[in-house]
This record gives C-alpha cells, structure tokens and sequence, in this order.
C-alpha cells in the first residue's frame, strides 16, 4: 500500500503513535509518506520506504493567523497526487481530520477517489475539540472520514458522548514495540542519576495542567520523607517552571532532576524503580505503557483509558484523580519491599505485551484493506 500519515511532529503520544505506525508499515514494504510541518521527532528517515513532505506556510503581514489547514490540504492534494497514493491515515482530529477531508474533496473533483482513516487520540475530543469554537467542524470531519479509530473504549465513549458521532468507532489501542525495547543497556548509568540507596521515580510528558504536575511534586514530597529517592521529570512544557519553584519551597530541590525533552526515554525508564502518571484526563496513557515496557510500575489516576492499560494490584495502582495520600502511600507500599517491586516490575512487563506491535499493527492494516474496498 501508498499511505499518507499527517500527524503532529512534536513531543506528544498522537506522534509518536503514528510515527511508530509508520515505521512499522514501512517495514512491512508499505510506501509511507508523512506529511507535517517538522520531521517527527522519533521518525528516522533512514529507509527507502517512508518519505516526508514538510507543511509550510508562507507568512503573509494580512494574516493574523496563518492559514495552516488550507496549506496543508493544498500539500495532501500534490504529494497524493505525485506519488499515487492510496490513503490518507490522519492522526488527532484537529485539524487533520478537517484538512483530509478538504484534501478528499478536492481529489474527488478531479476523478481520485481517496479514503481517509482519523484516529482520535484524546485532547482533540476531551480537551480541546469540544469547544463550540471547534465543535461543528470535528463532528463534521469526524462523521465525513471513512474509517474512524480511537486508542481506548473510554476514548470512544467519550466521543459518543460530547459530539452527534454517526460513524462507526473502532478502538484499536495504542501499542509498544516490546522486541526493540527488550534491550538491556549496557550503559544504563543509574549511579549518574542517584545514589546506590536511592529509588528513581520517574515521570514523562509535555508538562500541561492536565498532567497534574503538582499532584507529582507532593507525591513524591510524601515518597522522600520516608525513603532516599530521586524524581526525574522529562519533558517540558508550562508547568515546568511552577513545578522547579515548588520544589525549592518545599526543599527537596536537590532531589528532584528536571531533564527537559528527551530522545532517550528507554535509557531513563531503565533506571526508574516507578512511574507517576496521576493524571487530570488520559485517553490511553502512552507515557505509561513505555513505562511499563522497561518493566516500571505504574501509580496512576484511574481517569479515562488508563485502566484499560494499568492494572490496579497488577502493574501498578490507580487512584482517583487528586488523592495525593492514596497515591504515595501505594508508591511507598511498591518501594519498600524488594519482593514487592519485582513482582509489579514483572507484572507491568507482562501486561505492556498485550500491547505489542504485533497483535496491533495488523488491525490498522485490516481496516485499510477495508477503506481501500470501499474506493475500488
Ligand atoms: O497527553 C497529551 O497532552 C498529548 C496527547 C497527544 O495528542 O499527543 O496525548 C493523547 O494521545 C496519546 C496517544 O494516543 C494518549 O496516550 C494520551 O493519553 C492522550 N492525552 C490525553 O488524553 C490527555
């Protein structure tokens, strides 16, 4: 097959799903063309099969806002055309979903028939998409794609529930590729990061309120109280900053690491002893199943899709969103007791292989074949 993938480039789940996605397709000897405004992050262009065409749009002084759907369904439109391509994959509702179908249209006048999969990742319909301001255009762009996917059934019930859906929804979850993460590294330096008595609890995202970056800080405030631990927080985003000053408040500044963005997250995980997710809204929680992979549990809020891949007593804990004291008390219960954190580090790595690449990959696959019936 010739699939097109849009996607957002930067740091975030939707990304890296669809990145990882292409990635394995092109190794399945599928053509796979990503067409976004940077390089994805975790895309390495280093095989014949996947291809880039970079979004840009020209500034012009009449526009406050630069007109980035109309440039990049302009782009769809010559690189389908170019390149023969037989689908349109788009990941995050906004505004891909409505860019593809613009793209599908305009095709349509000149006798080329697309169709075009949106996968629905979670703050396109929880958070953001359900503004009135965005509303009518996701539903109308949600019910025009030929194929609708969503990472988790919350996900999906969610989206039947905010917005007037007459599509089909399939959930196919997001997925981890568990035989490239089997690597143990050599050079896993846990002694640059804490001391040989110190557990590393870990945390990995874009740092946006709805992580609850705070709720992280007091928990792990609880955690170091009562054993020697280190915090490493990845990423960056606007509750960095808040977060930095909270922990020289509260004195635990020289044991909390801010590392910023990071292309290494396998080699951090490989040295965390626990994961902190307690997140406001989750569709899925991709940050935990990395997590988990490289055999980390997870504490976590029990909000959205994240039960459906953290196992409360299994891989983990859930909590209800805020309950900081239930949170670091489960934290501790994992900590102290070697015993205890082997069995959850087993339980996380056994439970991350129900999502492997393997059992995923091939429902995208089928689900295009269908699309592509529906054209021929
Ligand atoms: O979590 C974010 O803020 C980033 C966002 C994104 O669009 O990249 O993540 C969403 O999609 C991920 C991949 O499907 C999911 O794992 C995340 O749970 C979801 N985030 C939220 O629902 C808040």
């Amino acid at each position: 097959m010739n699939i097109a993938i849009v996607c957002y480039p930067t740091f975030g789940g939707s990304g890296v799903v669809a990145t990882e996605l292409g990635i394995a397709l092109a190794k399945l000897n599928h053509q796979v063309h990503f067409v976004t405004y940077k390089q994805p992050v975790r895309l390495e262009l280093l095989n014949p099969n996947i291809h880039f065409h970079e979004v840009t749009v020209p500034e012009y002084p009449l526009f406050q806002y630069q007109p980035y759907e109309l440039a990049l369904s302009s782009k769809l439109v010559n690189t389908i055309k170019k390149y023969d391509i037989e689908l349109l994959h788009v990941h995050y509702a906004i505004p891909h979903a409505y860019a593809g179908y613009m793209a599908k249209k305009m095709l349509a006048a000149e006798g080329i028939h697309i169709p075009m999969l949106t996968t629905l990742h979670g703050t396109d319909i929880t958070l953001v998409g359900n503004h009135p301001f965005y509303k009518p255009a996701v539903t109308f762009s949600i019910n025009e794609s030929d194929i609708v996917t969503s990472v988790s059934q919350s996900l999906k019930e969610d989206t039947l529930r905010l917005f007037d859906i007459k599509k089909n929804i399939e959930v196919v979850p997001n997925f981890i590729d568990v035989k490239i993460r089997q690597t143990t590294f050599s050079d896993c330096k846990r002694e640059l990061m804490a001391n040989s008595d110190e557990r590393i609890v870990t945390h990995i995202s874009n740092f946006r309120p709805v992580k609850r970056i705070m709720d992280i800080i007091d928990i792990f405030y609880n955690i170091q109280e009562k054993i020697p631990a280190k915090l490493l927080m990845v990423g960056d985003g606007p509750e960095r900053n808040p977060a930095e000053q909270k922990c020289k408040k509260l004195g635990i500044k020289d044991k909390v690491i801010f590392l910023g963005n990071s292309n290494e997250i396998d080699k951090i995980l490989c040295f965390s002893d626990l994961f902190l997710l307690p997140s406001e809204s989750e569709s899925f929680g991709l940050a935990a199943l990395e997590a988990m992979v490289n055999k980390v549990p997870v504490i976590s809020s029990n909000t959205g899709g994240i039960p459906e891949v953290n196992i409360h007593g299994v891989s983990g804990y859930l909590s209800n969103v805020g309950n900081i004291e239930e949170m670091s008390t489960n934290a501790l219960k994992i900590l102290q007791d070697n015993k205890i954190l082997e069995d959850f580090k087993k339980g996380a790595y056994k439970q991350a292989m129900k999502f492997d690449i393997n059992n995923i990959v091939p429902t995208y696959i089928n689900l295009y074949e269908n699309a592509l019936a529906t054209v021929s």
